[in-house]
């Protein structure tokens, strides 16, 4: 029977350094690629047992014991704060992990969520204490850490002990965990070994490489349950359209064999789903599955654990990566229910108002929810897939009552031109689309305020001019100058003493009669019930009548408003203030 290979998650608090370390132990460069230089999604990569040893050189000699594992399946995992349903399932598949933390930085909160993930699965696990070459002083020698390690100066010896010493400190006080730097521990059972490396220079990594590796051949041996020959179980980790064959998956198995012409029970949104495996593929040794340059193979059969890619026949439309994936050696019923029971928490919680949001997978999908809550954004419908029509009117329908709510936010799926009515924001960067949300939200705000501003008398100072009496009365038509502001019809004016004299009924300028005129201009306006000479005088000048309310709108509005009207309504206030000190206070 064949051994099953162990897997191996990385976790830890975002930019520690994850992927760079298995970047390093593949000598690949996954991190080079990643948008916006973050881990979004889950990676598996296949390291078989003769490059282990290679890796380790004489250091697996250390180990003592004869190595029956066939290789390792590493997964690595996102730090961002939003991942959480992603480590968790990470940490759910892993065997064994490699707990990352920047050395320099310490225990951070994701830290923190990484090691209690662990310890609720009772995943045994190691500390990697990352970016010691960061240490001030720290000179590269050796890629053996302790090698390197005796020909630092004292000071760095001491700086990286009183690191360990911090991490040490963290674990008993956080989780009670007994921890010890690597070369110092004397059971393995009983103590998280921290192994001080840095992924960058490739230091301490054969040590990391070697100690997983011995608890990865000590879980295999006290673990003998672990039967590859039983059915095949699986984790949907993306869903690709694949040239030639149509929908893929690429799955994590992780128990169990899949065969070509297995019968397979697939979870979906809507319930699992039979289909059958037309074709198996096994992805290149020490090549992440995510990276698209990954060529591979196609097999008979896949034993766990593994990554592999997936071919059905009628394989369901609603298929989506997180979703589990089990063969059914016969027994469909029983399947059914086990992926029933899996799926039955799959649930993303909407609101009865809010924006729609979309993303290529559940793990993002969740990530992105968990994201806008925090944010108090309200999400009306969150689902999985492109944007369809559906979906623009629903976002549609917001825009009269909400229109901060007209939009779309999607992660990692189809660019959709934004419509008239409907904000369409489409990003490879989870923290992209917050940011570009908030924007759009202030824009929004700034319209809608514009408009309440449009509503508003609009401050005006004019000044009657000389011989520009026109017409006496009924109306009363004057040449007149605008001062500062605009000037349109239909407002109030009072005079200096805030007395309100008329409204300006009609408004010409050469000779074109028209609805306003900005500061600067002559027109000729038309007053109704008043009389030039009487109540309207050469010379005067006169202010739109702008009533207490109004006023204290512009206030709140102030950071729309220009300067001058500023100092307009400041005018005016001053003329209503004779008659009521109070007046706009
Ligand atoms: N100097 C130094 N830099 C490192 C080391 N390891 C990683 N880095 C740098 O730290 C940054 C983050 O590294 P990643 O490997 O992307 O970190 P991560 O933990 O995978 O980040 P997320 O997946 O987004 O959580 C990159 O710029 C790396 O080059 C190290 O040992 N030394
Ligand atoms: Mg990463």
């Amino acid at each position: 029977m064949a051994n099953r290979a162990p897997i191996i998650s990385v976790l830890g608090h975002v930019d520690h350094g994850k992927s760079s370390l298995l970047d390093s132990l593949r000598d690949s460069n996954i991190v080079r690629g990643e948008a916006g230089g973050i881990t979004q999604a889950i990676g598996a990569s296949i390291m078989p047992l003769e490059i282990i040893r290679k890796r380790c050189g004489a250091l697996m000699d250390q180990l003592n014991m004869k190595l029956t594992i066939p290789g390792i399946l590493f997964i690595d995992t996102p730090g961002h704060a939003a991942f959480t349903s992603l480590r968790k399932r990470g940490g759910n598949l892993a065997d064994i992990a490699i707990v990352v933390i920047d050395i320099n930085e310490g225990f951070k909160p994701q830290t923190l969520e990484a090691i209690e993930i662990l310890r609720s699965y009772k995943t045994p696990f190691i500390i990697a204490a990352n970016k010691a070459d960061l240490l001030p002083g720290y000179q590269i020698h050796s890629s053996n850490f302790l090698a390197s390690f005796s020909k630092q100066t004292e000071k760095v010896q001491t700086d990286i002990e009183t690191k360990l010493y911090e991490i040490v400190g963290k674990m008993h006080e956080k989780f009670g965990m007994e921890c010890e730097r690597y070369d110092r521990v004397s059971d393995y059972t009983k103590q998280v070994a921290i192994v001080p490396c840095s992924a960058l220079k490739k230091i301490g990594l054969e040590e990391v490489l070697m100690i997983i590796t011995g608890m990865s051949q000590r879980f295999l041996e006290q673990n003998l349950s672990l039967n590859v020959s039983g059915p095949g179980k699986g984790v949907i980790l993306e869903v690709k359209e694949t040239v030639g064959l149509g929908t893929t998956l690429d799955v994590i198995l992780y128990d169990g064999t899949l065969r070509v012409s297995d019968e397979v029970v697939i979870g979906t949104l809507s319930g699992p789903k039979e289909a059958k495996i037309k074709a198996l593929f096994m992805p290149q040794e020490l090549t992440d599955m995510r990276d698209k340059k990954n060529k591979y193979k196609p097999v008979k059969e896949v034993v766990a654990a593994t990554g592999v890619k997936v071919s059905c026949s009628n394989i369901p439309e609603d298929v989506i990566a997180g979703m589990p994936i089990h063969s059914t050696k016969g027994d469909v019923a029983e399947t059914i229910k086990s992926i029933n029971s899996q799926i039955q928490n799959v649930t993303i919680d909407t609101d009865k108002k809010g924006i729609i949001i979309k993303a290529d997978t559940l793990g993002s999908l969740e990530a992105l929810t968990k994201l806008l809550k925090e944010k108090e954004v309200p999400i009306r419908k969150a689902s999985i897939g492109n944007i369809t029509k559906k979906d623009i009117s629903d976002a549609e329908s917001n825009f009269e009552e909400e229109p901060m709510h007209s939009c779309i936010l999607g992660f990692n799926i189809k660019d959709e031109e934004s419509t008239d009515k409907v904000k369409i924001v489409v990003r490879d960067v989870i923290y992209a689309l917050i940011d570009e949300y908030e924007l759009f939200v202030k824009e929004k705000e700034k319209e809608v305020e514009a408009r309440e501003l449009d509503k508003l008398t609009k401050p005006v100072i004019i000044e009657v001019l000389q011989n520009c009496i026109f017409r006496q009365s009924n109306p009363c038509i004057a040449g007149v100058e605008i001062l500062k502001g605009t000037l349109k019809t239909n407002i109030n004016l009072i005079n200096r003493a805030g007395d309100r004299l008329t409204n300006v009924k009609s408004i010409q300028a050469d000779k074109d009669s028209v609805n306003s005129a900005e500061k600067g201009r002559q027109v000729a306006v038309s007053l109704p019930k008043v009389v030039g000479g009487r109540q309207i005088l050469e010379g005067e000048i006169y202010y739109s009548d702008i009533n207490e309310e109004e006023f204290k709108k512009y206030k709140e509005l102030k950071k729309y408003i220009t300067e001058e009207d500023k100092e307009i309504l400041k005018d005016i206030a001053e003329i209503k203030r004779k008659q009521n000190p109070m007046w706009g206070t």
